[in-house]
């Protein structure tokens, strides 16, 4: 019995052994900037190539770009999780509650068939989302220079679960107590939160993600005290009690321009969302609010990048895990 133990016990530590060094080694490497240099050398220029034609026809088009990377990075690491169709047994990511909104998966799409063209069975459909995002950002700040590199190297994942996405993803009512845990249980801190929320710059939101703020704050039929009053005012014209339909800007009159006006509303309590106002309840996210609502564009371009590479590497499969999917939208 007693030797049974012990070897049950020196088979585990073996076993440990030989994941720690498969994962320490070729198992598992890291994402590396140009992983595609060989094996696949046009590949950033194609998936540029295929963001500007459609950047081009309508600038709008960078916010759900970017958002999707955030949802595909939150929800079981970056790994192309969140394009994966629903099939008749599976309600997947796509299909979830804070997914509802999302949009962009054509341009996706159109890199991934023009990569597939060039070369075949090599691209990630996980790597194409944060070069995407990357180059849709890029151009929103009207700069021909990347505002970042992008770390490649990830491969797909090939779970995608709806319920999965309503327990991850960051609800517009949170508090900065939830967003910290959020975001720190991804190994991303207060400043990688209050500037990753820089990214609600660009896009616009449907009335039902802050409705509760106008109406209903507390179920007294209040308004949110830490929101503007003349701005509840302003929103409450244009979103009706119930209303699922209607998007407003985030930053008005200038949605689709990347820039830190969003920092300026905020520090005027005018950001949309709690969880934009919440940044300002916390001493280190309301430092980088107020540093970056008087900083030069360049230097939050800068701090956005590192960030982004940061989020970026959150749960990715790398090395022989996970799959190059054929079709971004289908397990293979
Ligand atoms: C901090 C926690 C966050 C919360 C609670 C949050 C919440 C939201 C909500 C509720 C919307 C509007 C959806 C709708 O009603 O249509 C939205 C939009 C958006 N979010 Fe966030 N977000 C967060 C962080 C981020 C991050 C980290 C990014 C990217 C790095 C991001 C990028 C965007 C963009 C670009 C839009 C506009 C989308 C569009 O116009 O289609 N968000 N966010
Ligand atoms: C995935 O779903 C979308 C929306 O329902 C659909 O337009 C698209 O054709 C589907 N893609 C595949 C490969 O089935
Ligand atoms: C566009 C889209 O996929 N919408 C779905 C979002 O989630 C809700 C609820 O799960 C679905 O009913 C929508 O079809």
């Amino acid at each position: 019995m007693e030797s049974f133990h012990s070897n049950l016990l020196s088979l585990t530590l073996a076993t440990l052994v030989v994941f720690f060094l498969l994962g320490s080694s070729n198992g598992h490497p890291p994402l590396k900037v140009g992983f595609y240099e060989k094996s696949c050398p046009g590949a950033e220029s194609i998936v540029l190539k295929t963001v500007a034609s459609y950047f081009s026809q309508d600038p709008t088009v960078t916010a759900p770009l970017l958002r999707l990377h955030f949802h595909d990075c939150f929800v079981r690491g970056c790994d192309g999780s969140v394009l994966i169709n629903s099939t008749k047994t599976n309600l997947a990511e796509k299909d979830a509650m804070p997914n509802k909104s999302l949009d962009g998966f054509y341009v996706i799409d159109a890199a991934k068939e023009a990569l597939e063209r060039a070369c075949p069975g090599t691209v990630s459909c996980a790597d194409i989302v944060a070069l995407v995002a990357r180059d849709a950002v890029t151009l929103a700040a009207g700069k021909s220079k990347n505002l970042w590199e992008v770390q490649t190297g990830r491969r797909d994942g090939v779970v995608s679960l709806a319920w999965e996405a309503l327990a991850n993803i960051p609800s517009p009512f949170e508090d900065i107590t939830q967003l910290k845990s959020q975001f720190g249980a991804r190994g991303l801190n207060a400043k990688d939160l209050a500037i990753l929320s820089g990214a609600h710059a660009i896009g616009r939101s449907h009335c039902n993600s802050f409705e509760k703020r106008l109406y209903d704050f507390t179920g007294k039929g209040d308004t949110d005290p830490t929101l503007d009053p003349a701005y509840a005012a302003e929103l409450r014209t244009k979103c009706k009690p119930g209303d699922v339909t209607t998007t407003v800007e985030m930053v008005p009159g200038s949605s689709t321009s990347f820039d830190t006006k969003y920092y300026d509303l905020v520090t005027r309590r005018r950001g949309l969302f709690h969880s934009d106002e919440a940044l300002l309840q916390d001493k280190e996210s309301r430092d980088v609010v107020y540093s970056q609502s008087k900083a030069a564009e360049s230097d939050f371009f800068y701090e956005f990048g590192v960030s982004m590479v940061r989020m970026g590497k959150v749960g990715v499969l790398t090395g022989s895990s996970g799959e190059i999917r054929r079709n971004c939208a289908l397990v293979n």
